[in-house]
């Protein structure tokens, strides 16, 4: 127990220095604006080009967009405020969590092939860890985690350009054991990059989704006390031994859709009609997961997250690497309540995650009818 303490506090003290010693040489205002230490050899491609504030909404809604892009690419800004809070993620089980704009996960960013997106991240004084963040959709400096190093009372402001077509997740990412710690205490999120023409099936034609979702997967590391229940701690930080001996032993306690168990569930449940069409835009950023629509397919479904990629196409179930997003299409043709979920059944049942989808119009019995009701065997 005793090697276990001064292990995990010998991570504490490393992490820190490693943040310490980071945030250190990256947090002076660079004469260039790229990574420190690098001549620049291209200039930004801006001058003229449109700014747009994009209005993020919280999970699993998405912002409101154009699925084929009008014009000129644009700057897209965003503002994400760093919020750590208290979230219950099922009865007495409670985190102290960190987050993008207060919600598990961070809100769906929705830009097209070509765009710039130009992130304000703000972590108010009121917080009291050192936060970045990586975005898997950009390139170079640690997907802007080296350019983002911002401590409580600081903000800061990085402009990537969106070159890859596709789904993405991002997190905060500030050094050693913080960056594990971090993305399972809620700190992720996906961004959507269109291509500028819109998406397209196996074949190539286009194709228009009525409806986008966005669901972000989240296992979470809640420690126990000796009775067995949950530990609730006052801070982060508080918690964070305690929580890095559960996180080392690679079992989630809950593995949820949207920060808690129950979040797109009952009356939180999504909503769809027979004919429409629905884009699920699927992350996971610690862990690998396998999205199921019981009663339905996924008919079209860019499993690893590349709009580049011809679709899949009919898929049962499909996989989402650990640290990626996928989007799948589908038209509902049945009336119903759906379940859309993890088909790891004890991740979905027992640890919660699963979400319904109410869809309503008329039953068509050309695709399935009870033909006899459960009756007493003749
Ligand atoms: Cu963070």
């Amino acid at each position: 127990m005793n090697i276990i303490k001064i292990s995990v506090l010998s991570i504490l003290i490393l992490s820190f220095s490693l943040t310490f010693l980071s945030s250190n040489s990256f947090s002076q205002n660079s004469v260039t604006g790229g990574l420190e230490g690098y001549e620049i050899g291209v200039e930004a491609d801006i001058v003229g080009l449109q700014r747009v504030k994009q209005n993020l909404v919280s999970p699993p809604f998405v912002p409101d967009h154009e699925q084929v892009a009008t014009g000129e690419p644009k700057i897209v800004e965003i503002e994400f405020i760093i919020e750590e809070k208290e979230i219950e993620v099922a009865p007495n089980a409670f985190i102290q969590a960190m987050t993008f704009n207060g919600s598990v996960p961070g809100p769906l960013i929705v830009v097209h092939e070509g765009d710039y997106v130009e992130l304000t991240l703000i972590n108010p004084k009121t917080n009291t860890l050192q936060h970045n963040i990586d975005f898997h959709a950009s390139t170079g400096a640690m997907g802007a985690g080296d350019l983002t190093k911002v401590s409580p009372g600081q903000e800061v402001k990085v402009r990537f350009k969106a070159t890859k077509p596709g789904v993405f997740i991002y997190h905060c990412a500030p050094g050693g054991a913080m960056i594990p710690w971090h993305v399972v205490s809620g700190m992720n999120g996906a961004i959507m990059v269109l291509p500028r023409d819109g998406l397209k099936d196996e074949q190539g034609n286009p194709v228009k989704y009525d409806k986008a979702y966005y669901i972000g997967e989240q296992d979470y590391y809640l420690p126990k006390d000796e009775d067995g229940n949950y530990i609730r701690f006052n801070s982060p930080l508080e918690g964070f031994a305690k929580t890095l001996e559960v996180m080392t032993g690679l079992i989630p306690t809950h593995e949820v859709f949207n920060g808690k168990v129950g979040a797109l569930t009952g009356e939180n449940a999504l909503t769809a009609n027979v004919g429409e069409t629905i884009l699920f835009i699927h992350s996971q950023a610690n862990r690998q997961t396998n999205p199921h629509l019981i009663g339905g397919h996924g008919d079209l479904v860019w499993e690893r997250g590349s709009f580049n990629d011809k679709p899949e196409t009919n898929l049962e179930t499909w996989l989402i690497a650990a640290g990626s997003a996928g989007a799948m299409m589908y038209t509902f043709q049945q009336p119903g309540t759906y379940v859309y979920l993890n088909h790891n059944l004890i991740e979905a049942i027992l640890l919660g995650a699963a979400a319904h989808i109410k869809v309503d119009g008329k039953w068509n019995n050309d695709l399935m009818e009870q033909v006899m009701k459960p009756t007493e065997i003749q």
